[in-house]
């Protein structure tokens, strides 16, 4: 037996027992061995089900989230693959076009209710497809029938051998059988099932996958970062006429502007683009915003109202907390707008409308392009929700030329790239490293923590400036290396008094701050300069110098930039 597997299996303990007391022996302490010994175990008791059956009774079996494919000896030439929680995909590729760009899905229960009647393999197709729909018949047209199927959890795996996918749904089960045809099949009907499964395009590219000149995917992606900008805008702004009309949301405008309030959910740097984008939205849409980590919100039970709306951020799109804080939300009929890189995610799928925020696939784990295009995303959103506000025309005015900038003012921060790197030299061996800032740049310092703790594995912190004196102000000293956002904002001279305290204690701050801005200049052990923007658009510009002092720690001290270690790029598990 030939199991692939990704996820988790929560109640494998109690399959194991079982299974050890059926007399079955375990060579290992992993989840995936008791799936390939409960395959072998429902084999021996039922030794006439087909391979796609075992694999359906097996699952039933398993708790969890998982994305599973099979292959064995005693079913040569068939491949059986299912998911539930976890991403799957087909990718299918042939030397012609296929016959459908659907393929209909197969109900077992009705089949094993029919199956003595009928001849083997020959299962009830669904209900309420068109007629061209309604066959199993999967086979390209013309005279070359040869079919070459790919399994994988994300597209940019297959995307060198073929454009062509079909997004499974949780408990589809897809059997490629010996003849070479692929079948998707379910255990029951439900009402919400579309019958069918839809043959994608993929608009990917393969030089998008590939690290080119880069030494890792994650230093492509931080330099990618002036187009992939233009990509997220791109159709959606009209910087002549100032207008902004994301085609994802724009049926549910009316509705969004009815609401009670604004909820944004999300997990680590999804999380902090709420945070860099919650004062814009609370000043643009003029209601209440709550920002939550998904998990945190989950676990208090959060009350939840019919007219609120609720965002769910995603790189990804199958985040395991992101995606059950939207079931939570969806259950108590709030309106769902998902935010996701990632077209056909569950919680793109899921979502009753949103944007796709068309970053480009992010294939380093420490997400960087992605959280700069999130940001856009929902600096987009309150654009096109204030519209029609008159007295919100100058402010809406300024940021739409400050994004019409960004990209240029993103290429002129990126050439800062090797004074950072000899300011990393300068950090990389000390045990901690603490981001200060506040206002739009607070975000800037949880986000930079962050990825400096996930790809360095040194200690850092991102602290609001206005908290310095309740608590962190005790860790600075001279020793202390810092590095401290101040940028010309209505809470710079804030910045300046939390700057000041700093040096009042021996602490020699690396400063980021704007273009030939003097003042705080002089208090810095080295100055990051920026170009100046919109206040609500500045974290852009200051995330990206903290993005490479990561990559150039991690890279000095070794570490595996685009897999750091305990991470993985799609949290599937709580
Ligand atoms: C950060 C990581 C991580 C990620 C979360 C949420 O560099 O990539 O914090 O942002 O795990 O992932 P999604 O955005 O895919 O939901």
């Amino acid at each position: 037996m030939w199991i692939s597997f990704a996820g988790i299996i929560t109640n494998y303990k109690d399959v194991k027992q079982f299974l050890v007391q059926k007399g079955h022996k375990f060579r290992s302490d992993t989840d995936t061995e008791i799936i390939a010994k409960l395959i072998k175990h429902i084999h021996g008791l039922h030794p006439n089900y087909s391979f796609r059956e075992l694999v359906e009774q097996v699952i039933q079996q398993l708790e969890g989230a998982f994305a599973l494919c099979f292959k064995s000896m005693h079913f040569p030439g068939e491949v059986v693959a299912t998911r539930r929680g976890s991403p799957l995909l087909v990718g299918i590729k042939t030397k012609t076009k296929l016959a459908t760009d659907h393929i209909p899905i197969l109900y077992s229960k009705e089949h094993s209710k029919l199956k003595d009647h009928r001849p083997h393999g020959h299962e009830i197709p669904a209900h309420g497809l068109a007629r061209s729909q309604s066959t199993s018949e999967f086979l390209p047209q013309g005279d070359n029938k040869e079919v070459e199927y790919f399994f994988a959890s994300d597209a940019s795996a297959i995307i060198e051998h073929t454009d062509r996918v079909i997004y499974l749904l949780d408990d589809d089960v897809a059997s490629v059988e010996k003849e070479g045809v692929l079948k998707i099949h379910r255990l029951k009907r439900t009402l919400e099932d579309t019958h069918a499964r839809e043959i994608t395009t993929l608009k990917m590219e393969i030089q998008q996958i590939m690290k080119g000149n880069f030494s890792s995917f994650m230093q492509k992606e931080i330099f990618e970062q002036p187009e992939s900008v233009v990509t997220t805008m791109r159709g959606r702004i009209n910087f002549d006429s100032e207008t902004v009309v994301l085609g994802g949301i724009k049926d549910y405008i009316g509705e969004i502007r009815r609401c009670r309030r604004l909820l944004l959910i999300a997990c680590g740097t999804s999380y902090n683009s709420a945070i860099a984008t919650r004062q814009l939205l609370e000043e643009l849409t003029e209601l209440p915003v709550m920002v939550d980590l998904a998990s945190d919100f989950l676990d208090r039970n959060t009350p939840i109202f019919r007219d609120d709306v609720c965002f769910f951020i995603s790189q990804s799109g199958e985040t395991a907390d992101t995606l059950m804080a939207l079931r939570y939300c969806k259950q108590r009929g709030a309106l769902i707008v998902g935010i996701t890189n990632t077209v056909g995610s569950s919680i793109c799928r899921e979502s009753h409308c949103g944007v796709h925020i068309n970053a480009g696939p992010e294939i380093g784990v420490a997400s960087t392009k992605a959280y700069t295009s999130q940001i856009i995303s929902l600096v987009m959103f309150a654009l096109m929700v204030s519209e029609d506000r008159i007295s919100a025309q100058p402010r809406r005015s300024e940021i739409i030329q400050g994004l019409r900038n960004l990209p240029d003012q993103i290429k002129e921060v990126l050439e800062l790239d090797s004074k950072i790197q000899e300011i990393s030299k300068k950090v990389f061996e000390k045990k901690s490293l603490l981001v200060l800032g506040r206002g739009y740049n607070y975000a800037t310092c949880l986000e930079g923590a962050l990825k400096i703790k996930e790809i360095t594995y040194m200690h850092s912190e991102g602290i609001l400036a206005g908290e310095l004196k309740h608590g962190p102000l005790a860790l600075v000293d001279k020793g202390m290396p810092i590095i401290m956002i101040c940028t010309r904002d209505n809470v710079f001279v804030k910045c300046m008094n939390a700057l000041q305290q700093v040096t009042a204690r021996e602490g020699r701050p690396i400063l980021i701050c704007h273009k030939n801005d003097q003042e705080p200049q002089k208090y810095g052990s080295s100055v990051l300069e920026v170009p100046k923007t919109v206040d609500c658009l500045q974290g852009i510009l200051t995330v990206i110098p903290l993005q490479l002092v990561s990559y150039h720690v991690a890279v000095l001290k070794g570490c595996n930039v685009d897999c750091p270690r305990n991470l993985a790029k799609s949290v599937t598990v709580e």
